[in-house]
């Protein structure tokens, strides 16, 4: 896929013109997110990836097929940067999810072998204020048993009070769940990429 990179923003003023449908990737550190962009867009580096989280430290813009934006979020929830680094990561990621205006979807990715904790119920909480699309996913699939997917998928649906059928699994290393996230992408922001 012809995905190139835009640029990288440090604060909200940096964000490259909002002139195409949006779609965002956020979640905990080290949950897999640059990955998925990867996986998503058939390439391997496009997105720096890390085995140490906190490896996205700024908000980083694709734009793919000159169709849509992908932004790549620095991770939440990671202990080991410092406070003030944190609070600067948090005000980011807010500030980026309540203002940004071309956003027409966010993932919101979480590890399937995690629990749904706090800041992943206020972000789509916060989507669900604005009228924004917001689909959760389940990384790292490729983990588990087919088995072991389900019962967790049933697990995850309990603690977000959804159905599983509203709860996408997907595995970076397999490809499982690409089809459905892009049928997914394309219905909420009108195009025709990815499953051609
Ligand atoms: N087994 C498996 N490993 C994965 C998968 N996705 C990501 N990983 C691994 O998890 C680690 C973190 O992946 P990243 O894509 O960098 O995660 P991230 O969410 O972007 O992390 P930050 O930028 O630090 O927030 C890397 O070692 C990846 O190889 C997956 O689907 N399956
Ligand atoms: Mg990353």
């Amino acid at each position: 896929m012809n995905a190139v990179f835009i640029k990288s923003a440090s604060s909200l003023s940096g964000m490259p013109a909002a002139a195409l449908p949006e779609v965002a990737f956020t979640g905990r550190s080290n949950v897999g997110k640059s990955s998925f962009i990867n996986k998503l867009l058939g390439r391997k580096n496009l997105v720096k990836t890390g085995k140490t989280p906190g490896k996205t430290r700024l908000l980083n813009f694709f734009s793919v097929e000159d169709a849509l934006i992908f932004t790549d979020l620095p991770g939440y929830g990671y202990a080991a940067v410092s406070k003030t680094e944190r609070k600067r990561f948090a005000e980011l990621i807010s500030g980026y999810l309540l203002t940004r205006k071309n956003l027409a979807l966010c993932f919101v990715l979480m590890d399937i072998r995690r629990s749904f904790q706090t800041e992943e119920r206020e972000i789509l909480k916060l989507m669900e204020q604005r009228g924004i699309n917001a689909q959760l996913v389940l990384t790292k699939a490729d983990k588990l048993s087919k088995s072991a997917v389900l019962k967790e998928k049933a697990r995850i649906a309990r603690e977000t009070g959804e159905s599983t059928g509203n709860i996408l699994h997907f595995s970076s290393v397999t490809g499982t769940g690409y089809e459905e996230v892009w049928r997914l992408i394309n219905d909420k922001t009108k195009s025709n990429l990815g499953i051609l």
